[in-house]
């Protein structure tokens, strides 16, 4: 055994390969009961269920460290070429499960668990999830990193963090109330702090010229303040592969401990004080989603963790080399939206002011190291600074990217000469009474690759948003359609439906997910069907136990389960499946008899803080929610539930236990949805606009077994081009009118006329989103829903084509289109370390 670990020469060493990294249940066994005494300081009697939880956490995080720094030894030896994920968020969820599952540990947890009388979930359960991001881009984020590594692709994602996540939201009165999110307060088992990489950022100042030595004129940023950034690493594992990649979360600190200036003058209070502005830089999360909030701390924090990850990835690459020759082929830098665009910029500043490299150089390989994925369609979305709160933060990166927009203006201006519109458009300064830096605009001209995340948005990139820079550089669009880890969103999110799986066609779909269409030819096995509705029976019964316990609410586990949980959106239309639910209370009220398929509504996100209208939709809703659930004769039939605080840890009960997906923002709005693809994958049949991904979900499914309705994107243009009219269909529509005035009565607000006044006239008089117009056309699908329902096996027959057909979705498929068309990317298989690491 000494041969095989060189490194380990001591009696000791082996001791610790047994403890730390021994796989079989009786090591695991006395780890647990070790870090529960030695790092908790609890026995089993004294020891909480979060003891237990951190116990075992820590258990889990010894077998990964061994993984993990072999991984990265051979990364090092091998200088491989890595993809680095610029991401200001991720929203990663659990740990526990994930780790346990993916390094092979999760049977023999449970075993040994089982025979100390405790059980597994109920300890990941106690876990705090990490909500270091808003909604699809943060998750999807998360569901890449779990695929690079499960991919065995070398790979580090960067980004923050916040020590305060995506608030907690509580349901006062029908209101969203905020709290903050304090996910740190009992530690972290997952992160390893890192202060020997610890990275200096400079803010403020001015610049000025100089002439080096070699006669070269050049430039230096005085900078008037600096923080200090140090990386928390988080393991991330590849699925039951040895792979551990890195999750480098930045953290900032003040540069002294003591302002000695202020120090001296005897103010102490004043000292501390501009420590914790410092610090102040990583403390909240914004918690805006798809809508963009131009405030300065904003912007500091996203050049906070562009600067320490870009010096982080510089410092790496030269320990290896001596210049920059290579830095193109050793680093990939994919950027999440234009958040960490500034990026750009900064590594142009580094190459060109610190490291003395010439400006044409620096930007060739600027421009082969970035790409930049676009995640929204919405022109609200787009981020742009105004000049003068850029210049006061980054007065070197404005003249940079003024010298940026120089050069490219020439270049364009060649190519289609005068043609001054094209030039307004394309510039990275927006003109105007507020001069504005357009972050799009910096992310296309700086990346050798755009991509959007479905289809049908990579086209109207293409053909709307982005039309001028693709009429440029037609060659730089590709798409890749967004996709979701299979491992979280089914096999530890549904165990039971990931084992009938497993049993029927073995576990290769989860490193394969097109595997799982096999399951079809057992699609008229009468066993197979049966255990498939049992499942789905159970996942529902189990949902409606959290109900009642949380919102002591009693719902029929027989009934459909309706569900909409994301992000409150006007775009994205609760309000069409809660005029839905209004639409049928009218029915009911009018015909007391009317033979129904008894649903189950169930809602579920969060509102940005100051988005009055969201949080007045969620008000909305809980309002209809406590009519017709406190109406007899109403209840019988319908049931409506808003979950609070929707999380990844909460999604991941929702999907496996729904029935029907509701996935019905306007054509052209969302980008691609992720959640329509989880929701499917558990078996859930979807209700549908042509929009995002929902388009090529419905490809892959079928028509047959995707409930369509609505205009489409082309449609939606042209009704809003001809002058739309809301007006109109509210006076030709009578249920409609119906479902408006009972509002507007005061029929869900206790006869108060005003309340949602706000909400009616937006949709009488403007309809951004079209929720009128395709009003009609969604009570029809919703029939025809209903009609599918009754019949069971029908309907049990299209659940199983769904998930059979969702092999395309897998975020590992993404991954590898990403891999094959922009970032040149190869696996790096990483040996186990010794055979005595592998599960058993
Ligand atoms: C989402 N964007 C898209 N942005 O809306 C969704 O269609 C897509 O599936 C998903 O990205 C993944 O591609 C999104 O979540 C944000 O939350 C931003 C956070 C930072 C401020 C701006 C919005």
């Amino acid at each position: 055994d000494y041969q095989k670990h060189p490194h380990r020469t001591s009696e000791a060493a082996v001791q610790i390969e047994d403890d730390r990294t021994g796989m079989n249940v009786e090591t695991l066994r006395r780890a647990f009961l070790d870090n529960l005494y030695y790092i908790q300081g609890k026995d089993l009697q004294l020891a909480t269920p979060y003891d237990l939880y951190m116990a075992l956490s820590y258990t889990v995080r010894d077998r990964l460290l061994q993984r993990w720094l072999h991984t990265q030894e051979v990364y090092l030896q091998q200088d491989v070429r890595s993809v680095c994920y610029l991401s200001a968020e991720y929203l990663l969820g659990r740990q526990l499960g994930n780790a346990l599952i993916n390094v092979g540990l999760y049977e023999q947890a449970r075993a040994f668990l089982k025979e100390m009388n405790l059980d597994l979930r109920d300890l990941m359960e106690q876990e705090i999830e990490p909500g270091l991001g808003n909604g699809g881009l943060g998750r999807l984020a998360a569901c890449f990193m779990d695929s690079l590594a499960s991919l065995e692709i070398p790979a580090i994602g960067y980004g923050i963090r916040y020590e305060f996540g995506i608030f907690a939201q509580s349901i006062r009165d029908g209101w969203q109330v905020e709290q903050p999110d304090r996910w740190l307060r009992y530690g972290n088992p997952w992160e390893i702090p890192r202060p020997e990489y610890l990275v200096e950022v400079k803010f403020g100042g001015h610049t000025e010229g100089y002439i080096d030595p070699a006669g070269q004129y050049r430039v230096s940023w005085v900078n008037d303040r600096s923080v200090l950034g140090t990386p928390y690493d988080y393991p991330v594992p590849g699925y039951r592969n040895d792979t551990v990649n890195t999750l480098r979360l930045w953290s900032a600190r003040a540069t002294e401990d003591f302002n000695f200036q202020v120090f001296d003058s005897g103010d102490f209070a004043r000292a501390v004080a501009d420590k914790t502005y410092s610090e102040n830089i990583t403390k909240v999360l914004y918690p805006n989603d798809n809508t963009y909030q131009g405030r300065e701390l904003r912007l500091e924090q996203q050049y906070f963790f562009v600067s320490c990850s870009l010096q982080d990835i510089i410092r790496r690459y030269l320990s290896y080399h001596s210049d920059f020759e290579s830095f193109a082929d050793k680093v990939t830098l994919q950027i999440n939206d234009t958040h960490p665009s500034i990026g750009i910029a900064e590594l142009m500043r580094l190459l060109v002011d610190e490291y003395l490299v010439g400006w044409d150089k620096a930007w060739q390989i600027t421009r082969r190291v970035f790409a930049y994925t676009n995640h929204t369609l919405l022109s609200e979305a787009l981020e742009r600074w105004p000049v003068a709160l850029f210049g006061n933060l980054l007065p070197r990166h404005l003249e940079i990217i003024y010298e940026i927009n120089r050069r490219f203006l020439d270049e364009v201006r060649e190519r289609f000469p005068e043609d001054e519109g094209r030039i307004a458009r394309l510039s990275l300064i927006q003109e105007g009474s507020q001069k504005q830096v357009r972050m799009a605009n910096l992310a296309c001209v700086g990346s050798h690759a755009i991509n959007g995340v479905a289809q049908l948005h990579t086209e109207l990139l293409k053909k709307d948003v982005l039309a001028d820079f693709y009429a440029l550089w037609p060659e730089k669009f590709t798409n890749v359609t967004n996709g979701v880890t299979p491992r979280r969103f089914l096999l530890l999110s549904n165990p039971k439906l990931a084992l009938l799986l497993s049993e029927r066609i073995g576990q290769d779909w989860l490193k394969d997910l097109d595997q799982i269409g096999r399951i079809e030819s057992l699609v008229a096995d009468p066993a197979f069907r049966s255990a498939w509705q049992q499942i789905k029976d159970d996942n529902k019964r189990d949902l409606a136990e959290y109900i009642l316990q949380f919102n002591q609410i009693e719902v029929d586990p027989d009934s459909l389960f309706d569900i909409q949980v994301k992000r409150f959106h006007e775009y994205k239309r609760q309000l069409l499946l809660a005029f839905f639910i209004v639409t049928l209370y009218n029915r009911l009220k009018r015909q007391p008899d009317l033979e129904i398929v008894p649903r189950t509504f169930i809602f579920g996100g969060k509102s940005a803080p100051g988005y009055a209208m969201a949080k007045l939709i969620i008000k909305f809703i809980n309002s209809v929610a406590r009519v017709v659930n406190s109406d007899p004769q109403v209840s019988r039939h319908l049931k409506v539930v808003f979950l609070a605080n929707y999380n990844v840890s909460l999604a991941q009960r929702i999907y496996p236990a729904c029935d029907l997906s509701e996935q019905i923002s306007t054509a052209g709005k969302e980008a691609s949805g992720t959640s329509n693809m989880k929701f499917a994958l558990n078996g859930a049949l979807t209700i549908g606009t042509l929009d995002g991904a929902n388009i090529e979900i419905r490809e892959k499914v079928g028509p047959d077994n995707f409930f369509l309705f609505g205009l489409t994107a082309q449609q939606v243009y042209d009704l809003k081009a001809r002058g739309y009219n809301p007006r109109d269909y509210y006076d030709s529509n009578a249920e409609l009118r119906e479902v408006v005035d009972r509002i507007s009565a005061g029929g869900f607000s206790g006869g108060d006329t005003n309340l949602f006044r706000p909400l009616l006239d937006s949709l009488l008089y403007r309809d951004d989103y079209l929720v009128f117009a395709d009003y009609q056309a969604y009570i029809d699908c919703q029939e025809q829903v209903s009609q599918a329902f009754r019949d069971r096996e029908r309907w049990l027959t299209m659940s199983i084509l769904n998930s059979a057909r969702m092999g395309y979705f897998s975020s590992d498929r993404s991954i590898r289109e990403y891999s094959r068309n922009i970032w040149q990317s190869e696996p790096v298989p990483v040996e186990p370390e010794s055979p005595a690491i592998r599960p058993a």
